[in-house]
């Protein structure tokens, strides 16, 4: 486990070459920043320009390679990712904050995301159709996309990475990858267990730059085809208007602010359980994070009571402590603005029901549970992105709904119910790109599809099956004069 404050220097990846360079930057350990973890060289337009030129030449060979040799290799990165989960969880934890089951638990989650979509190379990526004219036979071929610009956050370093590079590669495209800047050596580590795996040279570089770096190199003409970005919604609706312009497929996934809907007949000591995990685990910082509860009737004083023990019983400290439940936030200015808008809460009315202080001279934010929200509240409609959660009552399952969909966000949602019509109607109404019934608005399967409406995605989805649509196009092949299309049997059978 990397406690012992050893510094590692990251390095950029461009075709068959690591690169570094004078220091640029320094990764900090957000719950020590005295503990120094990497040190980041500088990257330029013209280096950000060769990764993509990399990128393309490595395009044609990777296309043309099988697709199931393709995904022999992303096997391979799964099982060294299974193999170094302990090793790169600890990394992850000292380099990001989330205590360290989150983080071993991220690279295994990292590793099922590879071996699936390896998987998903023996699965057809084409359909045979019937044409109006006899003697013609038509079929659909999925084909890559070509270059792909994987920019993703620090808030899952690998998973996020992993589940737009994987379905990439596995359809043939060749990446450019920018991780966020606080998170570099979890994003090296991915590129080296793909690189150890036997991918080629230049069908995955690394930058490690800011966001403005990349854009104007990749986003111009002639930089990449597409554009995968998770992240912040200013940022990405940016990016996005920069990509269409330039003719780029482009997909975003961004920001939430997800609510628990509890009626009165809800288990309430499951639902508090489960709201804890969804709004307290790695510090509310998740796009998929609980911070709105909407109590319906008398739900709330029960549950209230019961949120308040849960966050009364967090552990704050050291994330790489294994006893440890509630970890530091990315940096001090996250704190900062975390704190900040707490303090704008209260002056418009809300109250502190619980408050758990974090000791320490780390990035920790306190975990509040506020009460005496209104939805017109900027707490109760701006993501926060902290462990900060918010309720609000509704007098009925109607009102609820009403409140759910009165942000602008619609990521995930949940209900907690036993009754299955009240849960079917939520379900269906609820204008949320996922929906638990029972269970925490986060996590993430990779066989299934995730993505949000409203203005936390930008229609598409990724993971699972609806990943193809994404990394690969259609083209429509008509065959014609065949004297066998549109025979079925044969004229003399008896
Ligand atoms: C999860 O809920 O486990 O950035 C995944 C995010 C989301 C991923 C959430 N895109 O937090």
């Amino acid at each position: 486990m990397s406690r012992d404050g050893s510094v590692v220097a990251v390095r950029h990846r461009i075709g068959d070459s690591w690169i570094d360079g004078p220091m640029a930057a320094e990764d900090r350990n957000p719950a020590r920043p005295s503990d120094l973890v990497a040190v980041v060289p500088g990257a330029d337009a013209a280096l950000a320009r060769s990764a993509s030129a990399a990128a393309r030449a490595a395009r044609p060979g990777w296309a043309r390679t099988p697709a199931l040799a393709r995904g022999e290799v992303l096997f391979r990165a799964a099982a060294l990712l299974f193999e170094r989960a302990e090793k790169i969880g600890a990394e992850l934890t000292r380099e990001e904050g989330k205590t360290l089951a989150e983080g071993v638990g991220e690279v295994r989650r990292a590793a099922s995301i590879l071996r699936y979509f390896a998987g998903q190379t023996s699965e057809p990526i084409g359909e045979v159709y019937a044409s109006v004219t006899l003697g013609t036979r038509v079929s659909t071929l999925r084909q890559p996309i070509g270059v792909v610009a994987v920019i993703t956050p620090w808030n899952f370093p690998i998973a996020i990475p992993a589940w737009k590079i994987a379905p990439a590669l596995a359809y043939g495209n060749t990446v450019v990858f920018k991780p966020a800047s606080a998170t570099p050596l979890t994003a090296m580590r991915l590129v080296e267990a793909l690189l150890d795996a036997g991918l080629p040279p230049g069908v995955l570089n690394l930058i490690l730059a800011s966001g403005d770096v990349v854009e104007d190199a990749w986003l111009g003409s002639g930089g990449v085809d597409a554009l995968s970005f998770t992240g912040s919604e200013g940022v990405g609706r940016r990016l996005q208007a920069r990509a269409l312009a330039g003719h780029l497929r482009v997909q975003l996934e961004l920001g939430g602010k997800n609510a628990v809907v509890v009626a009165e007949d809800a288990d309430v000591e499951r639902a508090a359980d489960l709201i804890a995990r969804g709004a307290f685990s790695s510090a509310g910082q998740k796009c998929t994070a609980t911070s709105r509860v909407i109590a319906i009737g008398a739900s709330i004083d029960p549950l209230r009571s019961s949120l308040a023990q849960r966050v009364a019983r967090l552990l704050p400290g050291d994330p790489l402590a294994p006893t440890t439940t509630l970890g530091p936030v990315i940096d001090e200015a996250a704190r900062d603005r975390i704190d900040g808008m707490v303090q704008r809460a209260l002056d418009a009315g809300a109250r502190i029901v619980e408050r758990r202080e974090v000791p320490g001279d780390g990035a920790f934010a306190p975990a509040v549970l506020l009460d005496g929200v209104d939805s017109s509240m900027p707490i109760a409609r701006l993501e926060v992105f902290g462990p900060v959660l918010a309720m609000m009552p509704a007098s009925d399952l109607d009102e609820a709904i009403r409140i759910h969909d009165s942000v602008e966000y619609g990521l995930s949602a949940a209900i907690f119910t036993s009754d299955l019509a009240a849960a079917d109607t939520f379900a269906h109404a609820a204008r949320a790109g996922i929906i638990h019934i029972n269970g925490e608005t986060a996590g993430a399967e990779p066989h299934l599809p995730f993505g949000g409406m409203k203005a936390s995605s930008s229609w598409s989805r990724e993971q699972g099956r609806s990943a193809v649509e994404f990394y690969t196009q259609t083209k429509t092949i008509y065959v014609e004069g065949l004297p066998g299309a549109g025979l079925f049997e044969s004229d003399d059978a008896p």
